[in-house]
């Protein structure tokens, strides 16, 4: 809570093309908070860094996440929206919090352990300590709600328990967060394995939808979604691929499982892979194109970056200044 207000935060790093997958699984969601709460959505770019990035396409990146998080619905005016690197707090609570942060919780991510799978060549401290970066990020702002898709759970409670702990040696230092996670248990998963979850930094573009894919790209890609045995529409644990379908679909038409299992009876997987298609680029064309026209203007990104590190910092000092007060550092 900031004052009386409850607080609404969450990040996406600038780590690649956005999917339908944070789409549907986290920035459509954010919006839905900005009338009651106070809210907060960051580029997380010092997150970004936990793998090797190349300098130019993160700070391409920076600019477009930013600009998608606007064209998902997100007004400036009524969301304070920012860049990570930009507010200095994040960094000095982070370290704070990397004292009261456990090696054996950290071990336990599942994230890190995915990661640190995928790039064992560079298995580096930050990637193994970013869930404290996480929770500096969260608890600066007193936050009551994290939208996140399931994946970040895990994080989120850890933050929970982070928060807990410093409490209970300080009291009254920090809200306590609650991740909400979005209907379904929501977890979009990739067009050519669906035990995996879609992710922008999948190496095989045809197992992603970007939210950035033109209209035939979108239609192709699902086209080519692979799809299991048998030729019913049917949501079940041993149809994963029909059943990732059934949730993207579901996801863009507001209709219900059973709706659609009723919709398709009868018509086979090629005709339910189109309407797919269909009703996703229907659904990402006006995102599309606001997208589009907040890119090319720059000066106007930058303005938003400054307004927006600005609010965020006025918040996060005064948590860290209570804080370092808390901790015994001399502020003079
Ligand atoms: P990376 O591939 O770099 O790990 P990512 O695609 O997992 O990235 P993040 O920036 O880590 O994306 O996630 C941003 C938000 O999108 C998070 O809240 C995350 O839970 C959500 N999200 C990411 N992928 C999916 C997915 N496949 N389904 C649902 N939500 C997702
Ligand atoms: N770890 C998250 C991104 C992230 C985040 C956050 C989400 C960084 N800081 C704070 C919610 C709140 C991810 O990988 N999606």
């Amino acid at each position: 809570m900031l004052g009386e207000q409850k607080v609404s935060y969450s990040g996406v790093q600038p780590s690649g093309n956005l999917t339908i997958g944070n789409y549907l699984g986290a920035i459509r969601n954010f919006s839905e908070y900005s009338e009651q709460y106070k809210t907060f959505y960051c580029v997380v770019d010092q997150h970004a860094i936990t793998v090797r990035q190349v300098p130019a396409e993160l700070r391409r990146r920076t600019y477009e996440t930013l600009a998608l998080y606007m064209a998902c619905g997100l007004d400036p005016e009524k969301n304070t929206l920012y860049v990570q690197s930009m507010v200095h707090e994040h960094a000095e609570l982070a370290w704070i919090l990397n004292c009261f942060t456990m090696f054996g919780e950290l071990s336990r991510m599942t994230q890190f352990k995915d990661k640190s799978a995928r790039h064992s060549d560079n298995i580096n401290a930050g990637l193994f300590t970013y869930p404290a970066l996480m929770a500096a990020d969260i608890l600066l702002y007193q936050t009551d709600v994290v939208p996140v898709g399931s994946d970040q759970k895990q994080h989120v409670e850890l933050c929970r328990d982070i928060a807990e702990r410093f409490n209970q040696i300080h009291p009254g230092t920090f809200t306590i967060p609650e991740p909400i996670i979005s209907k379904h248990g929501m977890r979009i998963m990739s067009l050519a394995d669906p035990t995996k979850k879609m992710s922008k930094s999948d190496e095989n573009a045809n197992a992603v939808v970007y939210i950035l894919d033109d209209r035939d790209t979108i239609i192709r890609k699902f086209k080519r979604a692979v799809t299991d045995s048998g030729s019913e529409i049917r949501y079940a644990p041993d149809k994963p691929g029909v059943s990732n379908l059934m949730t993207i679909y579901s996801c863009f038409t507001g209709k219900t499982m059973e709706e659609i299992e009723r919709e398709f009876d009868g018509r086979g997987y090629g005709d339910f892979k189109l309407a797919v298609g269909e009703v996703t680029a229907d659904a990402l064309a006006p995102v599309q194109e606001r997208y589009h026209a907040l890119l090319i203007d720059k000066a106007a990104l930058e303005e938003q970056m400054k307004k927006g590190a600005e609010e965020a910092s006025r918040c996060a000092r005064r948590t860290l200044y209570k804080v370092k007060k808390k901790l015994g550092f001399v502020q003079l």
